[in-house]
């Protein structure tokens, strides 16, 4: 046999958990919600040239209750997002 299927169970991809943990990793007061200004200094990191109006735009496709902060509840949404406008770890 060989090692088919192994990767299978794991529903998330990796891109999606490396991304999770790079915004986990940005909760600079750990207080586990993303702030704008911490949002902001994530996606400066991963390459992005206006972070500020990527992070407008994150928040307005992820943060759900509009407190304008990303919540543990929030954080997948903000993954797929930023997935899908192309950025990775
Ligand atoms: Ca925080
Ligand atoms: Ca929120």
């Amino acid at each position: 046999m060989n090692t088919k299927g192994i990767a299978k169970s794991c529903r998330r991809s990796l891109d999606e958990d490396q991304l999770h943990g790079m915004f986990k990793r940005f909760d600079k007061d750990n207080n586990g919600i993303l702030t704008r200004q911490e949002l902001n200094e994530a996606f400066s990191k991963l390459g992005s040239k206006f972070p500020a109006w990527r992070t407008w735009r994150a928040l307005r496709h992820a943060d759900a209750n509009g407190d304008g902060c990303i919540s543990e509840k929030e954080i997948n949404e903000l993954v797929k997002y930023a997935l899908k406008r192309g950025y990775k770890v």
